[in-house]
C-alpha cells in the first residue's frame, strides 16, 4: 500500500462567504486528513476556490468590483475562515493562479492529442447559476429552478459520447468508487441513458482561462475547476510531487455536484491518460431549522457567525456526530447545544476532570502505579483495545459517526467502571492504596486512548487532555494503528487541570444568535416591475454625453414571467453576450427578434427588473408612446460605437 494519501474538498465558488454547508465538507476532510496523518501516512489535503465564469463575473459586477479584486477578497475570506476553524489543509488552490492555468492548458492538450476534442457549435439553454446547460427543451434549471438563458456559440467539444462503455466498465470494476454506494445506481443509470458530447468552451464571457491557440474561447468552468485537483499537487509544474499523490484517494463533494465528479471527471482523466480518483465521498445536505439555506430567506448560517458563537471543537463534533456522511442533516443551534452539552461537556469533559482531580487529590498529582488487575480491570482493558479496532474499521470505511459512537461506548464503560470501583471511598484508606492506584491508572490510561482516538475530530480539547495527563508527545505524533494499552508512564506528574468543554448556556447562546441575525444583511427587497423609462430618467442630461451605445445583434428573446411588457433579451455586442430586459413586449414578439441588429446602451449600472438582471438598454424611439427599436440597414460590425 502506498504511504501517501491525497484528499480534496470541492473548490468552492467565491460568489458568497462560506456557510455551514461548505464547513461540513471541509470539516469531514480535516478529520480524515488528521486521521490518516495519525496512521503514519504522508497526507496532502487540498481545498481551494473556483473563481472563473459568468456567475463570478456577474457577481463582481453587481458589487461594482473587477472580477480580480472580487475574487481576491472572497478567496482570502475562505482561507481565513478555515484557519480560524483550525482546519489543517496542506494546499489551497485558486483557479486564478498561473500553476492552475498551466495545468488546464496541459489537460486540454493531452485530451486533444488523444482525439477527444473537436470544434463545433452549441445552442441551448444555460443556467448561469449552476454554470451548466440544461437538457433540451428544459427552460428552468432542473438543479436550482432558476430561469435559464438561450445561448448559441462556437464551442470546443469533449467526446463524452465515446466514454459510455469505458465508464460503465470502470464503475463495474470499482464498485466502491462512489461512497455511499447507493449513489452509484443513479450514476450508472445516467450513463446508461446515453452520453452526449460536452461543450467545454465558451465565447460569451471573458473571465476565465483562454483555450491555447484560440483565445476567444474560454474554458468551461467545470473543465477549468476540476483540473484544480491536479494543479494543486503539481500537474504541469512539479511532476514528481504529482506522481506521488495522484490518483486522489478520496475526493469529497456534496450530492449537488456528483455528476460532474462521477461522470465528466473520470472521463476527462481517462481521456488524458490519467487514472480516475479512487473514491468520491458524497455528503448529504444540511438545511437550517428544516429549510434550505438561501440568500432570499436570509437564513444562511455563515461559518464566520458559527465560530463566533461556538468553539471550533463543538462545531466539528456536532457536524460529524449528528449524521452519517451521505445523509441529510438539519442544523439548529438548539440541537447543537443539546448534543455538545451532553457529549462533550457532560460525558467527556466531566470524565476527564473527574479522573485528573482524583489523581491530583489521592496520588499527589502523579500517575499512580498499579497492582494485580482484577476481572473488571481486564474487562476495561479488553474493551479499550476492541474500541481501537472498531474505531479504525469504521473510520477506514469513512463511517466517522460510527467511529465516534464506539468511543462514546468506551466513555460510558469507563464511567461505569469508576462508579463500580468507588475510588473516592478508598482514598483515605492506606490498605487500599494499591487498589486505588490500579483503578486510577486504568481510568487514566483509558482516557489517554479516548483522547488519541478523538484527536482527528476534536483536536483542541483532546490535546488539552493529553497535556493534563502529563503526556508530552504532541498529539499528531501519536500513531493510531500502534496505539496500545499501558503507555501512560507510572510516576510521571500530571499537568495543570483545566476544564476542557464548558457547557454552553442556552439563554446566552440563543440571545447571541439573535444578535448575530439582526446584524446580518437584510434580504434584498422583492423585485418590482420598473418601467424602462424610469431607468432613462435616472440619467441626467449632463450624463448623456457619457452614454456608451454599441451595435448589437439579438441572439434570443423571451418574455419575463408575469410581465406583458418586459422581454429578456440576449444581445451579442461583439465582446460578449449581454442580457438586457427591455419594455418592448407589447410591440415585439420574442420570436421575431433573434438576428435583429439593435443599438444597446452598454455602460449602465446593472439593474433588476421583475427580479431579472438587465445589463444595458435597447435604444428605441417613442412613437405615440410606443417603443420602436433603432435599426441598421447597412452592414455594421458588432460592438461598433454609436457616435
Ligand atoms: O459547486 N449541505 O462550489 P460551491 C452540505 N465550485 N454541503 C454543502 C451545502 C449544504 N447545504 N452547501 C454547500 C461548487 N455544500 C463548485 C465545485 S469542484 C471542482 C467545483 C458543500 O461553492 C458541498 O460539498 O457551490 C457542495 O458540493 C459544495 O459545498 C458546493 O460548493
Amino acid at each position: 500500500m502506498s504511504d501517501t494519501f491525497y484528499l480534496t474538498t470541492p473548490l468552492y465558488y467565491v460568489n458568497g462567504v462560506p456557510h455551514v454547508g461548505h464547513t461540513y465538507t471541509s470539516v469531514i476532510a480535516d478529520a480524515i486528513a488528521r486521521y490518516k496523518r495519525m496512521c503514519g501516512l504522508q497526507v496532502c489535503s487540498l481545498t481551494g476556490t473556483d473563481e472563473h465564469g459568468l456567475k463570478i463575473e456577474r457577481a463582481a459586477r453587481q458589487q461594482g468590483l473587477s472580477p480580480r479584486k472580487f475574487t481576491n477578497t472572497y478567496a482570502a475570506t475562505f482561507r481565513q475562515v478555515w484557519k480560524k476553524l483550525g482546519l489543517s489543509f496542506d494546499e489551497f488552490i485558486r483557479t486564478t493562479e498561473k500553476r492552475h492555468g498551466d495545468a488546464v492548458a496541459e489537460m486540454f492538450e493531452r485530451i486533444k492529442e488523444n482525439n477527444f476534442i473537436y470544434l463545433g457549435e452549441y445552442s441551448g439553454n444555460y443556467c448561469v447559476n449552476c454554470e451548466a446547460y440544461t437538457p433540451q427543451g428544459v427552460t428552468d434549471c432542473p438543479d436550482c429552478g432558476r430561469p435559464t438563458e438561450f445561448m448559441t456559440e462556437e464551442s470546443y467539444f469533449f467526446k463524452l459520447s465515446a466514454f459510455e462503455e469505458k465508464l460503465l466498465n470502470f464503475y463495474d470494476s470499482n464498485p466502491d468508487f462512489i461512497i455511499p454506494a447507493t449513489r452509484m445506481n443513479e450514476i450508472v443509470s445516467f450513463v446508461k441513458g446515453g452520453l452526449k458530447d460536452l461543450s467545454i468552451s465558451r465565447t460569451s464571457f471573458s473571465w476565465g482561462i483562454p483555450i491555447p491557440g484560440d483565445e476567444k474561447h474560454i474554458f468551461y468552468v467545470w473543465f477549468d475547476a476540476l483540473t484544480g485537483y491536479l494543479a494543486g499537487i503539481g500537474f504541469a509544474s512539479q511532476s514528481e510531487n504529482f506522481e506521488q499523490y495522484w490518483p486522489a484517494d478520496v475526493q469529497l463533494i456534496g450530492k449537488d455536484i456528483l455528476r460532474f465528479h462521477a461522470v465528466y471527471w473520470p472521463a476527462f482523466l481517462i481521456a488524458a491518460g490519467l487514472e480516475p480518483p479512487r473514491h468520491i465521498l458524497v455528503n448529504g445536505w444540511w438545511t437550517v431549522e428544516g429549510e434550505k439555506m438561501s440568500k432570499s430567506r436570509g437564513n444562511t448560517i455563515t461559518t464566520d457567525e458559527l465560530i463566533k458563537l461556538v468553539p471550533p471543537d463543538y462545531v466539528k463534533y456536532f457536524l460529524l456526530r449528528e449524521i452519517p456522511i451521505g445523509a441529510d442533516g438539519n442544523f439548529s443551534y438548539t440541537l447543537l447545544l443539546k448534543r455538545v452539552n451532553s457529549d462533550l461537556a457532560n460525558d467527556l469533559g466531566n470524565l476527564s476532570n473527574r479522573i485528573l482531580t482524583m489523581i491530583e487529590s489521592y496520588c499527589k498529582g502523579h500517575i499512580p502505579g498499579f497492582g494485580e488487575p482484577e476481572t473488571r480491570d481486564e474487562e476495561l482493558k479488553q474493551f479499550s483495545s476492541e474500541t481501537i479496532d472498531l474505531f479504525r474499521k469504521n473510520f477506514d470505511s469513512l463511517q466517522i459517526n460510527k467511529a465516534i459512537e464506539n468511543v462514546w461506548e468506551l466513555i460510558s464503560m469507563v464511567n461505569k467502571y469508576i462508579v463500580a470501583n468507588e475510588p473516592w471511598a478508598m482514598g483515605a484508606d492506606p490498605a487500599k492504596e494499591d487498589r486505588l492506584g490500579t483503578v486510577l491508572y486504568y481510568s487514566a490510561e483509558t482516557l489517554r486512548i479516548i483522547a488519541i482516538l478523538m484527536a482527528p475530530i476534536i483536536p483542541t480539547g483532546t490535546a488539552s487532555i493529553l497535556k493534563q495527563l502529563g503526556v508530552s508527545k504532541p498529539l499528531e505524533d501519536h500513531r493510531i494503528p500502534q496505539l496500545a494499552w499501558g503507555e501512560l508512564e507510572m510516576g510521571s506528574p500530571i499537568g495543570k487541570i483545566q476544564a476542557i468543554y464548558p457547557r454552553l448556556d442556552q439563554d446566552e447562546l440563543l440571545s447571541r444568535v439573535e444578535e448575530a441575525r439582526q446584524q446580518k444583511e437584510s434580504p434584498p427587497p422583492a423585485a418590482q416591475e420598473t418601467d424602462v423609462t424610469s431607468q432613462k430618467e435616472e440619467i441626467g442630461i449632463e450624463d448623456f454625453a457619457k452614454v456608451e451605445m454599441r451595435v448589437g445583434k439579438i441572439v434570443s428573446a423571451e418574455r419575463v414571467p408575469k410581465s406583458d411588457k418586459l422581454l429578456k433579451v440576449q444581445v451579442d455586442i461583439g465582446s460578449e453576450v449581454r442580457q438586457v430586459v427591455a419594455g418592448i413586449g407589447q410591440e415585439y414578439a420574442p420570436e421575431e427578434l433573434p438576428g435583429r441588429l439593435v443599438a444597446v446602451v452598454t455602460n449602465l449600472k446593472p439593474v433588476k427588473l421583475m427580479g431579472v438582471e438587465s445589463n444595458g438598454m435597447l435604444v428605441a424611439a417613442a412613437n405615440q408612446g410606443k417603443p420602436v427599436l433603432v435599426a441598421f440597414n447597412e452592414p455594421v460590425r458588432l460592438g461598433a460605437r454609436l457616435q
